[in-house]
Parts: C-alpha cells; structure tokens; sequence
C-alpha cells in the first residue's frame, strides 16, 4: 500500500472484467466535468492497473460507454432497458458480456458512476449482468477545513494546512488535485477553505489580496464538481471595510456586504456562498447589536441571492462564560434554545449548520433535539472528522461506526423520522470538519482515512452501515483479502473500545482542557466553559430532566419520555440525562460504580487486542505503514491505560469502594 494514494491504490490482480472491453471505450457528453470524468476513467485505469484506454469512434466497437444521457440515447441500442430517469448527480452502471455502460443526467453524476465503476472494479465486485442505480440522497455533501492562513489548523492532527503558509495561499499543485480526487470519489461537493474562527490575514480572504489565488484554488476543484464555501468574519464591515459597526439591520453594513460579495463572485463566479460562526466563542455576532440570528444571516444572504448563493450559518451558539456554581445553566439546551424560536425566519436561501449533538462532538452524547424539530427551517448536520475528543488521530477510531447510529436515531418515532430518513428533505445535507494536512499520508494515522471516506460515503448515502464501510475501504486500502478483512474488524472494533476507557455513560469533557487529549477527569469542572458533571461522594452527572434543567423536554414525546426516565433512557447515555448515585442499579444488575469499573477495564484490554491484531498482519503489510500504525498503537495503549487508570482511580477515591472482581486499582 501507499499511503499517499489511499483508496486508489496500485492494484496486484488482474480487474475482474476483460482488459480489452476496459481499454475501448466510446463517450458521448459535454461541459468541464464531463471532460473531467472521462480523464479520471483513464487516468485511474492507467495509474492502478497500468491499462492505457482507447478513445473509439463508434459505439459498437466499444467495451465501456460513458456520457451523458441527453447525448448517448439516440445512440444507445436497447434504450427502453435503461432507468427512465437518473435524478441529480445520480448514475447508472449496467455491466454487459461485451460491453457495459455507465451513464448519468447530469456532468457530476457521471463522474461519480466512474468513481464507482473502478471503485467495484477494484473490489473485484462487477460481473456481467450486474446493475447499479445510485444518486444521493442528500444534496450537500462538505467538507469544512479550520485552517488558518498561517498554516496552522485548529484541532488539526495531520501536518500543516493543505492550503495555507505563511498567510499565503500555497500549495503543492498536484497534491491538490490528489485532494480534491479523493473528496469528488466519495461524493463531496463542497469545501470550505478556512477556519470558522475567522481571525487575522484570513478575513481578507474576500478582498483582492486574495481572491486571484482563492480563484485559482476554486478552478482546481472545478473539474472535480467542487464548489468553494469560505468562512466570513461577521465583523468584516468594520475590519476590512472601515464602517463603526457591522450592525446587520444598518444599511451602511448591507451596502458593504453587497458590494464586497458581488467582487467575490466576479472573481468566483460558482462560490457556493458563505459559511458563518456568529455569536460563538468570542467571534462577532448579530447578539452584539441586539439583532437576533434571522436578521444577521438574511442580511449577508441577500447579498447572496443575486449571484446564486447559500448562507450556511452555524448553530453552534451558547454562553461561553458560565459559573460552574449556577445550576441553572444548561450549556446543552443552547442551540435549541436560541434557534428554535426563529424556525421559519430564515430566508429561502440560509441553511442552519447543526451539530450532531447538543455539546461538541463528545465521545458520546445523544443527537441534538433541534433536528426534526425545526419545521420551517433548511439545515444541514455537522460531523467532525477530525479526531478532536477521539483520540487525535493517535487513537484509532473509526467514526462511521458513530454516524451509523446518528442516522438511525429516530427524531419523533414517526413515519419516516429518522434522520437518516429527513436526509434529503428538511436535512439537505452533511458537512464534516476535515481531518487532511500535509502529512504524506494526508491524515496523520493511516487508518483514519477510513472516516474521510466513510463520511463522503454516509453522506452520500446515510442508510450504509459502517460495517459495509470499513470492509469497502479496506479492501480498496490493501486490496481484497484476510489482511483487509482483518483491518475492518480492527476499525470496527475501535469505537466501542475508545466509548469504553474514555468518560463514563455520557458523561463529557473529562478530558485535558484546550488540547482535548488524554484524561482530566476535573478539567473542565471549574471552568467558564458550561461543561460540569459535579461528581461528589455518592452521585454524579447534570440532572437534565423535567426536574433538573428541562433539557429531555426539548425533545419529540416519545424520546422526551425515553430519556427522562432511567430504566428507559438508552444506558450508554445514561449519565448525559441523569444524576445518579453510584449505587444506582443498571440492567446488568451492578451498580453504576461497578459498571464504570468494568467498562474501563474492557476497554483497555480491547486496545490491547486490537494491537495485538495489528502485530499479526505485520509480514503481510508495507513495513512503513505497518510501523506507523503500530506506533501509534502503543500510544493508544498508553492513553487507554492513563484513561482507566485514573477513571477508576478517581472514582474509587470518591467512594472507597474497590472493584467487584478484585482487579487492581491504584489509589
Ligand atoms: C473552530 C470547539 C472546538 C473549537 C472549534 C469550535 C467550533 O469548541 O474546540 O476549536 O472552533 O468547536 O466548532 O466552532
């Protein structure tokens, strides 16, 4: 394997349909992407299994046709067996004895039906007769990067900024086009190119300094159906534009705005828009003027509209500057709370950005009650890719296994409420904060390429299982075979693993302040942050019910009545609902305390398996990546033990009572 070419690997085995009906192929079709994915047919072709294709003149002749419905069915024999209509960026792949054909309605769509086409031929997984009708169920599917202009990245674990130096853009040409390979191949079709927290050279991303590079970066995803989505300083008036306020109802301000966006899209003519952080740690906001969020996102959306663009404003709003003596506060209710109220005021072409869950992207937390909730409202879901409380691409583990159950949950326990099934409709999409940077392997663990491609996969379709995911990926990875069946169950493993020896039950931010690495268990429990869960001798956790903070209350009936009540809330998230003696009873029959004991011990040693698993691949595996990875192992294995270690420690401290089972723990 190389690292570099993650899943477009070099392949070792002959493809499992002829060369000769590979080689020949015939295409009919128009326009930049089009062009593009016809070159990708033959440049992958070329670079994995070393097989140069032939353009041919007529259609018979050939083995492979690909192109554009609209061109290729008055040519097509046998058009009546073909789909009557391929939705939006969706395609059709027919594999036939002499010859097969994979054709879309659109530009984008074909390219993503090559993407697949070689990503199954790769699998060894297309023979004769087989069809494939794919399109995705959501129509924004983005990628969100917090790099800084100075090359740094917030919550970045692989290397320096991909795009960034020295507050210039700057990047190597061909590594980008690798990039942006990498993201079209699982369907993402945005990027935004910086940091949310917009702050020194980066606000003048939109002035002239920049925009001639920020064009050239926007052609480079161009071909690949990419469109650029910067993020905006929302106090940009005042710090690039000179006015004393950037007061969103101030028509001074939305004549700036106006004026600035419209130079924006003279250079970008496809931006997509815009993504905003307002009003959230520290960035500038419409609260600061007394507006409320409606007003501040319609204001910049307006500028948007003329040329065709989207606002994605986020909802990642709360109070930053809690007393951890007030019980009152409950940082979770915060993006429900401020948005909620504004449902249908947004105009038609802002869409909320949501985080999963109620805090930030914790170990585990329950899926945030704004989604179904919101009835009148576009919004998308945010994921974090980047391993910020998982591990920072230290530990493995595999995220899909964590989306997999987002998207199962149910909102309302009504027809079709699911999130997986609001995808597509209200949710219209999915964006993820990036996990790439300069290290050659893109993303620091090797392994962890794994969740930029299952995230490009689940967005595209929300309803794969992250089993299907991790064996996909590592048969495409190292090839089919033991040794990739092998490193799924490695991935599939990892979640469960990291659940278990990192913060209890649901129980967040016990983790190092600011670095968000490794265990402090108090860390966050005296903090401005809203982050407490108040352990004391005998119970521990934030008492979010009707009679605590009201938090279970914001959800649809059925999950308010499931979470409100412990015998029913799910027990993975018991302590995020609940305060509870460590006596409590759980439905193994062991306390609470024996519990928290128990999955610290389990999850250790499941580190401890999964190393063990890794070592045994080692004669089959590129020594280079083989000790990359193990590396790493064995920082996990000495993070997994730090985490249980002082987890039980802590809490045999608070209680003086020792493990059931008589296994050690230090005092
Ligand atoms: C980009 C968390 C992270 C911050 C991040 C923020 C956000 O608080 O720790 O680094 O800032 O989320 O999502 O805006």
């Amino acid at each position: 394997m190389k690292e570099y070419d993650c899943w477009f690997q070099k392949q070792t085995q002959a493809p499992c349909l002829s060369v000769p009906s590979l080689k020949r192929f015939f295409s009919a079709g128009a326009g930049m992407v089009y062009d593009h994915a016809i070159a990708e047919y033959r440049f992958l072709l070329k670079k994995c299994w070393d097989i140069p294709t032939e353009a041919v003149p007529d259609l018979r002749s050939a083995g492979t046709v690909l192109g554009l419905v609209a061109d290729l069915n008055p040519l097509l024999p046998g058009k009546e067996t073909l789909p009557a209509k391929i939705p939006a960026e969706g395609f059709y792949i027919r594999i036939g004895h002499e010859q097969s054909i994979i054709i879309a309605a659109d530009e984008a769509g074909l390219l993503y039906g090559v993407y697949r086409f070689l990503a199954l031929l790769m699998q060894g997984a297309l023979k004769p007769g087989d069809e494939i009708q794919e399109a995705p169920t959501a129509r924004l599917r983005m990628l969100n990067h917090w790099d800084n202009l100075d090359g740094s990245i917030e919550r970045g674990y692989a290397g320096r900024s991909l795009f960034y130096q020295d507050n210039h853009l700057q990047y190597d040409k061909e590594r980008m086009v690798a990039y942006a390979r990498l993201a079209a191949s699982v369907g993402i079709n945005r990027i935004s190119i910086n940091n949310v927290n917009v702050r020194s050279a980066a606000k003048l991303l939109i002035t002239e300094a920049y925009l001639p590079a920020v064009a050239e970066l926007a052609a480079v995803f161009r071909p690949f159906g990419i469109r650029l989505l910067p993020a905006l300083n929302f106090a940009a008036p005042k710090s690039i534009g000179g006015l004393s306020t950037a007061d969103p109802l101030d028509p001074a301000v939305a004549a700036w705005w106006k004026e600035q966006i419209s130079l924006v899209y003279r250079y970008i003519p496809d931006l997509a828009g815009f993504i905003v952080k307002a009003d959230s740690e520290g960035e500038s906001g419409p609260f600061q003027y007394g507006r409320t969020h409606a007003e501040g996102a319609n204001m910049l959306a307006a500028a948007l509209k003329p040329h065709g663009g989207e606002l994605i404003w986020r909802c990642f709003v709360y109070n930053c500057q809690q007393d951890w003596r007030d019980h009152s506060m409950d940082r979770a209710r915060a993006a429900y709370d401020n948005f909620i109220a504004l449902d249908g005021q947004f105009a038609d072409n802002v869409l909320l950005q949501i985080k999963y869950g109620p805090l930030d992207f914790q170990v585990l937390e329950p899926v945030m009650p704004l989604f179904g909730a919101l009835k009148n409202t576009r919004y998308v879901m945010e994921l974090q890719i980047t391993q910020e409380y998982t591990g920072h691409q230290i530990d493995l583990c595999f995220l899909p296994w964590l989306w997999e159950r987002i998207m199962a949950f149910d909102t309302a326990y009504g027809p079709q409420s699911r999130i997986r099934d609001l995808a597509g409709k209200s949710l219209e999409g999915f964006a993820a904060v990036a996990n790439t940077g300069r290290d050659t392997n893109w993303t620091g663990h090797t392994l962890a390429q794994a969740n930029l491609y299952g995230f490009g996969r689940m967005a595209w379709n929300p309803a794969l299982e992250s089993e299907a995911i991790a064996r996909e990926w590592s048969a495409l990875t190292f090839g089919p075979g033991h040794t990739a069946e092998t490193i799924a169950g490695i991935l599939l493993a990892s979640y469960p693993a990291y659940e278990n020896y990192n913060a209890p039950f649901g129980i967040c931010f016990m983790v190092t302040p600011g670095i968000h690495y490794g265990p402090n268990i108090e860390g966050y429990e005296f903090s401005k942050w809203g982050t407490y869960h108040r352990a004391d001798r005998k119970a521990i956790g934030v008492d979010r019910t009707s009679q605590g903070t009201g938090y279970t209350g914001l959800y649809a009936p059925e999950n308010a009545r499931r979470f409100e009540d412990p015998a029913q809330c799910p027990e993975k998230l018991l302590l995020f609902f609940h305060r509870l003696n460590y006596d409590y009873r759980m439905k193994n029959g062991e306390t609470l305390l024996q519990n928290i004991y128990d999955t610290h011990f389990v999850g250790y040693d499941q580190v401890a398996v999964m190393v063990e698993t890794w070592k045994s691949l080692e004669n089959d595996l590129d020594g280079e990546v083989y000790d990359s990875v193990l590396s790493r192992f064995e920082r996990q294995l000495e993070n997994a033990r730090e985490w249980r270690d002082q987890i039980n420690t802590y809490f045999y401290r608070k209680t003086g009572i020792a493990d059931a089972r008589g296994r050690r723990i230090y005092d």
